[in-house]
């Protein structure tokens, strides 16, 4: 029998994936459930025929360039590979692979979950039952929102889980309009009513809603500008499941502030929200509803997740290349 081999996952993945994973491979898990040090992903990269790291760490040159001669993947625990330094591993001939697919509905649903909680008022109204304030009773005027359906919905990227997101979308009654690198088919437009924009300016200044669904990038970097914030509408409001350095966040916040945007849904950041005051202010005046990183979170996507890296790691041990490598700059 060919040796099982040492697969490293660098944080505590749900019982049943490791579970399979310690069926199939020789695993060693990061017991601790913290982000690895830069120490010890080295020490793991020394060591490890597989590295399977997830969005907490940063897999930079510097540690690849540590790897051993055992290291032929970094298998991602996760869709976007923007912790890792694809280049510098295709250099050295270790595979990157991620796991996609497999999140865009639970993805697309906490999108859809923002796009309703942010105008509809959902968190202010809960947290307002559970305040000391005892609720005097309903009234005609009691906890406006503004209308969802019938609105512009523009979304910034259309790949898998921009395209579940029209999906929703388009059954709660948006307009769908979208901005991609490149054109979707035009039967997929055609089934999601989608119009397509080339330019992103324009589709921001038209919007009701954006939505941000692109991976990180040098290209992506700041996509949402301070100069293209200020195209939007007044009313509008945005919401990001993707990456928080998609927008300038802190341009965004300011806006808002001012009432230059609506609002805002946020799964993601570029800083944390918890040590950023205008935004935990922003969130007590109901104006942005923030999430802890959610998109993806759910029981049944961990497990399917698992088995895309366990598919990937086990085709690679066949002698195949892993169906879902990453190669540098095609993302
Ligand atoms: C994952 C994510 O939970 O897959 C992604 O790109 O952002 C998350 O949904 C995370 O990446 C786990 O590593």
């Amino acid at each position: 029998e060919r040796p099982k081999p040492l697969v490293v996952i660098t944080r505590k993945l749900p019982e049943p994936v490791e579970a399979r994973m310690a069926q199939l491979f020789d695993v060693r898990v990061n017991a601790d459930d913290r982000p690895m040090s830069h120490l010890d992903l080295v020490g793991a990269v020394r060591e490890a025929d597989v590295l399977v790291p997830t969005i907490t760490d940063r897999i930079d040159r510097a540690v690849i360039e540590k790897a051993g001669e055992r290291l032929k993947l970094i298998a991602n625990f996760g869709n976007g590979v923007d912790n890792i330094d694809v280049a510098a591993a295709h250099e050295r001939g270790v595979y990157v692979t991620n796991t996609p697919s497999v999140l865009n509905e639970d993805t697309a649903d906490m999108t859809m979950a923002l796009i309703l909680a942010v105008p509809r008022r959902l968190v202010e109204g809960a947290n307002l039952l559970q305040s000391a304030e005892p609720w005097a009773g309903w009234s005609p005027t009691w906890m406006l929102g503004r209308r969802i359906w019938g609105k512009k919905l523009g979304i910034v990227g259309m790949g898998r889980i921009g395209t579940a997101v029209a999906r929703r979308a388009r059954a709660f009654g948006l307009e769908i309009h979208y901005h991609n690198r490149r054109r979707v088919d035009p039967q997929t437009e055609k089934q999601l009513g989608a119009t397509y924009w080339e330019s992103l300016d324009q589709m921001l200044a038209r919007a009701d809603i954006i939505s941000v669904n692109c991976p990180s990038t040098p290209a992506t970097f700041h996509l949402l500008s301070a100069r293209r914030l200020a195209l939007a509408q007044s009313h509008a409001f945005i919401v990001n499941t993707a990456r928080g350095d998609v927008i300038d966040e802190k341009a965004m916040i300011e806006m808002i502030d001012e009432g230059r945007l609506a609002g805002a849904g946020l799964d993601v950041f570029e800083t944390t929200p918890s040590s950023n005051a205008r935004l935990m202010k922003l969130a007590a005046s109901g104006k942005v509803v923030l999430l802890p990183h959610m998109g993806s979170a759910t029981l049944e996507g961990r497990i399917d997740m698992g088995e895309k890296v366990i598919i990937n790691v086990r085709t690679l041990m066949d002698g195949h290349r892993p169906p879902d490598r990453i190669l540098p700059g095609r993302v």
